[in-house]
């Protein structure tokens, strides 16, 4: 099994954790998307909206993490087996999936450095738009969807919308934390795989104190989910902001060489 991944990406820590949890043999690749490694045409061809995670099991190619966790559950016994209630696994995991965590993360990112990656990823698209135009369709669809996202981020009754589903997630989790340990009942499952990489976020964009400390059981479960030895392996490592800046500064001044020097 290939699981194409970045550390920084929440949605490949959601797949990440499930695996580690799940002892499933695998190999991570990963694909550097603030370098926009993950627009180069050999990525972009197993999956035309550029994003990650990906995951390859023989001819099995998966693009969107919730397909992707609902089949890592299916391998062997699902995580919680009769411990937990299946139905509610399946409500948790929807449920997280649905709220976008992008508009969410990239408002709260300086906006230099948002223009500075965006300006960049968007002369790439361009760039490999001409060189492929085999792929010149998708790179426009790629494009466009880029652009939505920058109109989003603009949209301030949107941004309050998504807010507002974030903020509503965590109370139904805090409801759901006073009669089960988990997210699902008395183990962990996928839906705690799906969560923690959404609380992992508002920790690293340093927003505790708004979005988790009014909340003490998540407060207290997420803080029990840190201990775990996949939360170590899979983020712990990129959880400070000095960590994270050791992962972003590399890429920025790749990225500011190839603005100079025009190599997209
Ligand atoms: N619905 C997709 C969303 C994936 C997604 O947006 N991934 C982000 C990282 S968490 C990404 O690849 N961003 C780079 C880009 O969109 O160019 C999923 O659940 O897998």
């Amino acid at each position: 099994m290939q699981l194409y991944h970045h550390p920084l990406s929440m949605n490949s820590n959601k797949v990440r954790l499930a695996l580690e949890e799940k002892n499933v043999d695998y190999t991570a690749h990963r694909v550097n998307p603030l370098k926009a490694r993950n627009l180069d045409p050999e990525f972009f061809r197993q999956n035309p909206s550029g994003t990650l995670p990906v995951l390859k099991n023989g001819s099995i190619v998966l693009c969107e993490s919730l397909p992707i966790l609902q089949y890592i559950d299916r391998i062997n016994e699902p995580l919680g087996d009769n411990k937990v209630q299946h139905d509610r696994v399946e409500e948790w995991v929807k449920k997280i999936d649905e709220w976008d965590a992008k508009p969410f993360t990239l408002s709260h990112i300086p906006d230099r450095m948002l223009r500075f990656f965006s300006r960049f990823k968007r002369r790439v698209v361009i760039a490999r738009m001409a060189k492929n135009p085999d792929l010149a369709n998708k790179y426009h669809t790629k494009l466009n969807s880029m652009h939505a996202m920058e109109e989003k981020l603009k949209d301030t009754e949107a941004l309050e919308a998504n807010k507002e589903q974030l903020l509503n997630m965590l109370d139904d989790a805090e409801d759901q934390l006073s009669t089960t340990e988990y997210m699902a009942g008395f183990e962990f499952t996928i839906a705690d795989a799906a969560m923690i990489p959404v609380l992992a976020r508002i920790e690293l964009l340093k927003l505790n104190e708004e979005y988790l400390e009014p909340r003490p059981r998540l407060l207290e479960y997420w803080e029990r989910m840190k201990s775990r030895a996949s939360y170590k392996k899979v983020i712990g490592g990129y959880s400070s902001q000095l960590k994270q800046l050791k992962l972003v500064l590399p890429s920025a001044c790749n990225v500011g060489v190839r603005n100079v020097f025009k190599r997209f």
